[in-house]
């Protein structure tokens, strides 16, 4: 019994201290004038630019594996669900920074209507912007990321469809992309087209759980 009050000790200890801390919120004040892009300014696809084109009226973003009810949800249906804003300072592992102000559904809402079970650990993030440029992408892969289920439901944890005010323009990421403010930029995935709850992520593309974790970055980008 001893023991077993010490192990809640330490995860509650965690808890509070680690996995539930928020990360920094500014003011208006603080905001960059231009929120540079990095990696993919335009994602070079045929279905993002026809998606483009419509005004990403036919764009839905497709949330499945390991959940009870699998559901897609164009930008209206997002737009109606609660949201958050947040001003949050983006760093690059490349060495910048700059501060933004984030509009989104927090991932938790979207989390809660597709009801994941019981065995699913990871959310994964799949992207628009094909990475056919590095070795160890097969033609046509794209940019993706992941994050464990304690990540996704961070209260900071959100779907952004908003920067600064306006709709995320196409160099940050449009119609939406992930925020996960307690990590290094490249967890942040822009251009999102679906999301995938699994157990595992050994058994998804390069077993890395992300496009640069698959090229040696960490996949717990913690600032
Ligand atoms: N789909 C996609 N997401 C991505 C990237 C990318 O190239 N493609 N680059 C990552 C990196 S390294 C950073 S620093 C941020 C840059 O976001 P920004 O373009 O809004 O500055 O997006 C991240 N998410
Ligand atoms: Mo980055």
């Amino acid at each position: 019994m001893l023991r077993r009050a010490q192990y809640l000790s330490r995860d509650t200890q965690a808890l509070l201290t680690g996995r539930n801390a928020m990360a920094q919120e500014f003011t208006e004040d603080d905001i960059a004038d231009e929120f540079r892009s990095n990696g993919t300014a335009m994602p070079d696809s045929h279905l993002y630019r026809q998606l483009l084109a419509g005004g990403f009226r036919r764009w839905q973003l497709g949330v499945g594996g390991l959940v009870a009810a699998p559901a897609e949800f164009s930008l209206a249906d997002l737009h109606a669900m609660p949201s958050r804003t947040q001003i949050t300072r983006h760093d690059c592992v490349e060495g910048w920074s700059v501060i933004g102000k984030w509009t989104g559904v927090p991932l938790s809402h979207v989390l809660a209507r597709v009801q994941p079970l019981p065995m699913a650990r990871y959310v994964v993030f799949h992207c628009a912007d094909p990475m056919d440029g590095s070795d160890l992408q097969a033609p046509g892969s794209t940019y993706y990321e992941s994050i464990d289920l304690t990540e996704a439901r961070h209260p900071q944890t959100i779907l952004a469809y908003a920067l600064n005010d306006e709709p995320l323009p196409v160099k940050n990421g449009a119609p939406l992309r992930l925020r996960v403010e307690r990590q290094l930029g490249y967890k942040h995935a822009k251009y999102l087209m679906r999301i995938e709850l699994v157990e595992r992520l050994d058994t998804i593309r390069g077993g890395n759980g992300g496009y640069w974790e698959d090229l040696g970055y960490e996949w717990y980008a913690g600032i």
